[in-house]
C-alpha cells in the first residue's frame, strides 16, 4: 500500500522503522504531511536569513522566534492542529518573501528551491508530499540530515522558553538557520554533515546554557525540595510541559481565587526553584509521566494547560477542559496565545476551574527533587567524601524521556537492581521509572538525584565537568560515571549531541535506537563515541557497573 506520511523521528515510530499511515503518537497524515511543509519553509527561510547575515545585514530577533517555534512545532506530541500549522505556514511564506526583497540579486540566485517556494494554502497538501524525509534519496546523507534536523529542532524549544522569559543568543538562532539551511544544500558530503551533527552539540550546550540562565536568573537556583503528590480540596488548574513563563503567569492569576495550581510531568521541577514557593496555591505534583495523561486528566477533574508536548490525543471526557498555548495545540481545544513579553490570558481556565470538582487522589506522599548544578555543588564536599571514602562508587546518568512501550519498564529494574553504592543522576521524564521507589541515601546523599527538566541535562553535564577539576581529571571519561539514557523525542537528541561534543564516549541509549540512523550512520557513531544500545538488566549491569 502507498504511505499516507513518512515519519521516524521519535522512539515509538511504527515497527521501529516509520510512520507511513497513522502516527503512532495520534498524528494524521494530513497533519504529518503539513508538519513536512513547515520544516521545508522553515529551512527555506533559514536559507534567506542566512544569505542576509552573509551580506552583513541584520535578521530581526522576531523572526529568529519564528523560526524556532515552527521548529518546535512540529516536535512529537506538541501540535495536532492542522489549521494552525497551515496558518504558520502562510505567515513564515510572507515573512520571507519579504526578506527576500534585502537580498542581493546575486544572492537571490544561489539559493535553494525551498527558500523560492510561495505557494497557497489550496497548494500546500500536494506540496507537502513532495519535501518530506523520504524526498533525499541517499540513506546516509538522510539519515544525517534528519540527526540535525531533529537536534535542531530539540535545540529551538530550549531556545524558545528562555526567549519567553526575554533572553536570546543571536549566535544560536544564526548557527540555527544556517545549519537547517545546509540540510538544504546538495553539495554537503556525509564527512561534512557528520562534522555539522557535532557542531550542533556545541550549540545545543550553548543553548541549554541561555535557557539555564534565564530560567535561575528569573526564578532563582532549584534547592532541594519535597513535593506533595497528594491532594487539597480546592479546584485545581494542571499545567503540564516545560514552560516555567507561563507556570509564572498563571500563578499570578489564580492567586487568591480559591484555584489550586499542579504540575503534571515535566513540569514538576517548577517546585524546585525558590521564585515558585511564594504561591500558597502550588500546590503540588499529581501523577506521572506524560503517557499516562488519559487515565490522569480524567482523573484530576479540572481544567488541564499543556504548554509544550507532550500531548496524548485527549478522551472526550476531559477534552472540553484541555488547554493548550505557545507551540502546543489540538484540534478543538482552545488555544491561548501571548507575545512574548505580554501576560496571556488565563481567566477563562480559572473560571471553569471554579465550577469543577478537587482533584481525585491517586497517591499520596512527597517526591524529592532540585538536584541542579548550584544545589549539588553546595553539597560538593559531601559527594567527594562519599566517592573518596568508596561510599558511592558510581554515578548512573539515566536522564531523557519515559514513553509507553512496555519495554522501558527496563528503567524500573535497571534502577532497582543497581548496587546501593550506586547514585543515579536523571533529568526529563524519564525519573518517573524510578523516582517513586524508595532507593534510599548515601550518608544523606539521596539514590536519586533529579536536577529538572529535560534540559536541565545541562547540569548533569555541569555536574560531571566540576567532579572532573575536584579530582584533577584530564578526561571526564576517567569519572565514576556511566550513561544509560532514555530517549522519546527531538530534545533528548539535542541533549544527546551536547553530551557528544563534550566529549562523553560510551553512552548507552534505549529502549531502541533511533530509526532514523541508517546502518553507516549508527556506525560512525559507535565507532567514534562508543554509543551502544540496552540489552537487558543483568548484562548491562555487568558491564556497565561491573
Ligand atoms: Fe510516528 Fe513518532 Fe512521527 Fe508520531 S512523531 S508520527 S509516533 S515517528
Ligand atoms: Fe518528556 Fe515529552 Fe522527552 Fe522533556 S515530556 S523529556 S518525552
Amino acid at each position: 500500500m502507498e504511505n499516507k506520511m513518512f515519519c521516524y523521528q521519535c522512539q515509538e515510530t511504527a515497527g521501529c522503522a516509520g510512520c507511513t499511515m497513522s502516527g503512532v503518537c495520534g498524528k494524521k497524515p494530513e497533519v504529518a504531511n503539513l508538519q513536512d511543509l513547515l520544516v521545508y519553509v522553515t529551512k527555506g527561510i533559514s536559507a534567506v536569513t542566512t544569505a542576509l547575515r552573509a551580506e552583513g545585514k541584520a535578521v530581526a530577533e522576531d523572526v529568529n522566534h519564528l523560526i524556532s517555534v515552527n521548529l518546535f512545532t512540529t516536535i512529537t506530541n506538541a501540535n495536532f492542529d492542522y489549521d494552525a500549522i497551515a496558518a504558520k505556514i502562510e505567515e513564515t511564506l510572507s515573512i520571507k518573501e519579504e526578506l527576500l526583497g534585502q537580498l542581493s540579486a546575486e544572492a537571490r540566485a544561489n539559493l535553494p528551491e525551498a527558500a523560492m517556494y510561495n505557494g497557497a494554502k489550496a497548494d500546500f497538501d500536494e506540496k507537502a508530499k513532495t519535501v518530506g524525509v523520504l524526498s533525499t534519496e541517499n540513506e546516509d546523507i538522510r539519515s544525517l540530515r534528519e540527526l540535525i534536523t531533529y537536534g535542531l529542532k530539540g535545540l529551538a524549544a530550549y531556545s524558545k522558553h528562555a526567549n519567553a522569559l526575554l533572553k536570546d543568543n543571536v549566535e544560536v538562532d544564526a548557527f540555527l538557520q544556517k545549519a537547517l539551511a545546509a540540510t538544504l544544500d546538495d553539495s554537503l558530503s556525509v564527512d561534512d554533515l557528520v562534522a555539522l551533527t557535532l557542531e550542533t552539540g556545541k550549540y545545543g550546550v550553548d543553548g541549554m546554557a541561555l535557557l539555564d540562565e534565564a530560567n535561575t536568573s528569573a526564578y532563582g537556583n532549584p534547592e532541594i525540595t519535597q513535593v506533595n503528590i497528594g491532594v487539597r480540596n480546592n479546584p485545581g488548574i494542571l499545567i503540564s510541559g516545560h514552560d516555567l513563563k507561563d507556570l509564572e503567569m498563571l500563578l499570578e492569576q489564580t492567586k487568591g481565587t480559591g484555584v489550586d495550581v499542579y504540575t503534571h510531568s515535566e513540569m514538576l521541577p517548577a517546585h524546585y526553584y525558590p521564585f515558585f514557593k511564594k504561591y500558597d496555591n502550588f500546590a503540588g505534583n499529581y501523577g506521572n509521566a506524560w503517557w499516562k495523561q488519559k487515565e490522569e486528566f480524567a482523573s484530576f477533574n479540572g481544567p488541564i494547560l499543556m504548554t509544550t508536548n507532550c500531548i496524548v490525543p485527549p478522551a472526550d471526557s476531559y477534552k472540553d477542559r484541555m488547554f493548550t498555548t505557545g507551540a502546543a495545540g489540538y484540534p478543538g481545544c482552545k488555544h491561548i496565545d501571548g507575545k512574548y513579553g505580554e501576560v496571556k490570558d488565563f481567566s477563562e481556565i480559572i473560571e471553569m476551574a471554579k465550577n469543577c470538582q478537587a482533584p481525585t487522589e491517586i497517591e499520596t506522599g512527597t517526591i524529592t527533587g532540585g538536584f541542579a548544578h548550584e544545589q549539588v555543588f553546595a553539597l560538593a564536599d559531601k559527594v567527594v567524601d562519599a566517592v573518596k571514602s568508596g561510599a558511592i562508587k558510581k554515578f548512573v546518568v539515566m536522564a531523557g524521556c519515559d514513553g509507553r512501550a512496555k519495554s522501558r519498564s527496563y528503567y524500573t529494574e535497571f534502577a532497582q537492581a543497581l548496587p546501593k553504592d550506586t547514585v543515579i543522576l536523571t533529568a526529563g521524564c524519564a525519573k518517573y521509572k524510578y523516582n517513586k521507589l524508595d532507593l534510599g541515601d548515601i550518608g544523606g546523599i539521596p539514590r536519586v538525584l533529579d536536577a529538572g527538566q529535560c534540559n536541565d541535562s545541562y547540569s548533569l553535564a555541569l555536574i560531571a565537568l566540576k567532579l572532573k577539576e575536584v579530582f584533577e581529571l584530564d578526561d571526564v571519561n576517567d569519572l565514576p560515571i556511566v550513561y544509560n539514557i532514555s530517549w522519546y523525542e527531538q530534545k533528548a537528541v539535542i541533549v544527546l549531541l551536547a553530551l557528544l561534543y563534550l566529549g562523553v564516549k560510551n553512552i548507552h541509549l534505549g529502549p531502541t535506537l533511533p530509526a532514523f540512523l541508517s546502518p553507516n550512520v549508527a556506525n560512525v557513531l559507535v565507532e567514534n563515541f562508543g554509543i551502544a544500545g540496552i540489552t537487558n538488566v543483568e548484562d548491562d549491569i555487568k558491564s556497565l557497573i561491573g
